[in-house]
């Protein structure tokens, strides 16, 4: 492809890119499907690899990727942030109209309170040029790069001013923090505490891989600054802001009596439960910039707006114990027990309690009455305690394992304590669990119970002896001949599981399904994985250092060179299978239109790349065949405008030879 080729293509891509971002982010109704989606991010990032000039700073490739420097540099506000004057009660909301009322405002916006992270993003001619988190107000600091990562941030807008900063709140929603949260727990990695805070840990992010990892997205409440364009009231704005393609606040309303504004912060409490994301109040603000202008701010808040607070959903109850969790890494994982409450509709019992120093700064003792809610109405957490009972002391977090009273120490700068026992039976007992789970080598029957069986009774001692054990052995742990020939027959085929699987299931600190996919797709073996240098597996998009060095360090401690020999000789596949059958295919972009009659879309793509071709969401002059069905629509009429071949599904059966 030459430049001019390049260049066009390239404005093609992004323009699509855009139009899905869009379509996904804005009207919650994607129009592709994530594969597609990433190949045409995959092709407009070739093209500025090829053709650095083509990298423009708007383009959606910055999105992804790319470490940041070792600390954010200072960004001083040109307007201040600043933060809001939060009330808790009706009478305070009336109180504030009254006063504002007084001074001649008449009309006011309701919004829901984002429960995040404030940031600014400053945009020159339309181009996203800064982005900054509200730091004390004044001087916050400069996240551009993480801030790339969030699709709905726009990262060029259309019909632009000459210059505008505008504030939003950066969140978490409930599904991402859920997905997060199960991660971690597979990865035996801390669980992050509530949505806000896992969104302000992504934002804090050295290697903004891991912010684009996260799912954050954003709300913009707030034009900051704006040159070449006169606006005089926030709803205004706001309208203003969703047209150049800023994700807005929503469910705002414009009100014009203190009834009104009362009667829409309920509303807007009862809609809570319901909303994707977490709100933690309501936002009051006068709707004239005029009067906001007359009304003015204190040092720290603005006059013209208050936050009203919602009462969080929680229940006191009695702390009956702290149980302690050992986990597949040895982090020791302090669990308050206490007497059944109902909330947000479950009924919970037990909260983590994350480690010492939140237990410390709570005071949280066995035998206190504890105030509970769920964290992004997902997971319980311990809010506070509220009194303690008589001859309480205040609770340390062992200094030696529960399970087998080896030494746990604090690791480095981390809050979590771990056991340093290797052995330790209840790592061993985490960790073969882990080995056996269904994303991992997926051995069916092989349960917490019966791993436990197993390790008590002497005939495992790691994952490698899972690979000896016959119907006799197991049938002493399973009751029936049945179950155990089950069992060994589910150990007999995870043999044969992908070395994705494999990796996974080592249970190496930080890598998770997708790192360990990432890392058969670089590497190819085992072996080559074993012997891969922390530089080569940096270069892995998606990998930094921190995992890079896990990986390298896990490969070289003996016991798990020695466990992996061992798997090797039981016959556990140590090669990686892409699924790659021919390269009849070899160079060639398929781009898929219409309902094919036998094979779903993704049956007909990993067709074609199992013979070696690519896919691709989008028809272009670099497109070698359509595979047009019925009904197939505009991507079948441009590819008939650039006179490229249209072929049925019969006919790519024929090629692939499949038929
Ligand atoms: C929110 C939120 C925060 C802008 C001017 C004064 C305070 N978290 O959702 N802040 C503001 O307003 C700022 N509005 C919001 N909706």
């Amino acid at each position: 492809m030459d430049f001019k080729e390049a260049e066009k293509r390239a404005a093609e891509l992004r323009e699509v890119i855009k139009k899905h971002d869009h379509n996904y982010y804005d009207l919650d109704s994607p129009t592709i499907e994530d594969d597609e989606y990433d190949a045409l991010m995959r092709e407009l990032r070739g093209i500025e690899q090829q053709f650095p000039e083509l990298s423009l700073p708007d383009s959606p490739t910055h999105r992804v990727g790319g470490t940041v420097s070792s600390s954010f540099e200072k960004v001083k506000h040109a307007v201040q942030m600043g933060s809001l004057q939060d009330i808790f009660s009706e009478d305070e909301v009336r109180s504030f109209m009254s006063g504002v009322m007084s001074q001649g405002a008449d009309e006011f916006t309701v919004e829901p309170k984002i429960d995040g992270l404030s940031v600014s993003l400053e945009y020159e001619n339309g181009v996203f040029v800064r982005g900054s988190t509200r730091g004390d107000g004044f001087v916050g600091e400069d996240i551009t790069a993480n801030l790339r990562t969030i699709r709905s941030i726009p990262l060029k807008l259309n019909d632009a001013p000459e210059f505008i900063e505008v504030r939003g709140e950066v969140y978490m929603p409930r599904k991402s923090f859920a997905a997060l949260c199960e991660e971690q727990e597979r990865n035996g990695e801390p669980l992050p505490k509530n949505p806000r805070n896992a969104a302000a840990g992504s934002l804090r992010q050295k290697d903004s891989a891991v912010t684009a990892s996260r799912k954050l997205d954003i709300f913009c409440f707030n034009l900051q600054q704006i040159r070449g364009k006169e606006l005089t009231t926030h709803s205004q704005s706001l309208e203003y802001m969703q047209s150049l393609g800023f994700r807005i606040i929503p469910h705002y309303r414009v009100c014009h009596t203190a009834d009104e504004v009362v009667e829409r912060i309920r509303e807007i409490g009862e809609m809570r439960r319901g909303l994707p994301f977490d709100i933690d109040g309501a936002v009051v603000k006068v709707n004239s910039f005029a009067l906001r202008n007359e009304i003015g701010a204190t040092t720290k808040v603005p006059k013209w707006a208050v936050a009203f607070k919602y009462p969080p959903e929680e229940k006191e109850t009695t702390l009956n114990e702290i149980e302690i969790n050992v986990g597949r890494t040895g982090a020791l994982t302090p669990v308050a027990v206490f007497d059944p409450v109902q909330l947000a509709g479950t009924t919970v019992s037990r909260a983590i309690l994350h480690n010492q120093d939140m237990i410390s700064d709570k005071d949280i003792r066995v035998g206190d009455r504890i105030v509970v809610r769920k964290a992004g109405d997902i997971i319980p957490e311990v809010v506070r305690s509220v009194s303690h009972c008589d001859n309480s002391v205040p609770y340390l977090i062992p200094n030696v394992c529960p399970v087998c009273g080896a030494e746990a120490v604090r690791d480095g700068d981390e809050a979590v304590i771990r056991c340093q026992n290797i052995d330790c039976p209840a790592q061993l007992a985490r960790s073969i669990e882990h080995f056996a789970s269904r994303n991992a080598m997926n051995i069916e029957g092989l349960g917490e119970a019966i791993v436990q069986q197993l390790l008590d009774k002497g005939f495992v001692r790691n994952v490698a002896d899972l690979y000896e054990l016959d119907v006799q052995t197991v049938m002493q742990v399973t009751g029936g001949v049945k179950s155990a020939e089950n069992l060994i027959a589910s150990i007999e085929k995870s043999k044969k599981a992908g070395l994705d699987r494999l990796v996974f299931a080592l249970g190496i600190r930080g890598i998770g399904q997708r790192a360990a996919v990432l890392l058969c797709e670089k590497f190819g073996s085992m072996e080559a994985i074993m012997q891969a240098l922390p530089l080569e597996i940096c270069c892995i998009d998606g990998f930094g250092d921190i995992m890079a060095d896990a990986v390298y360090n896990a490969m070289q401690e003996p016991h798990r060179i020695e466990l992996i020999e061992r798997l090797r000789q039981h016959g556990v596949n140590m090669t990686y299978d892409s699924g790659k059958v021919s390269d009849d295919l070899a160079g060639k972009t398929f781009v898929l239109t219409g309902t094919l009659p036998t094979m779903t879309r993704d049956q007909a793509k990993k067709l074609i790349e199992q013979h070696g071709g690519k896919c691709s969401g989008s028809v272009s002059k670099k497109t070698s065949y359509v595979v047009a069905g019925e009904e197939a629509g505009s991507k079948l009429t441009k590819a008939q405008e650039l006179g490229i071949t249209v072929i049925s599904e019969q006919e790519l059966l024929e090629m692939t030879g499949e038929n």
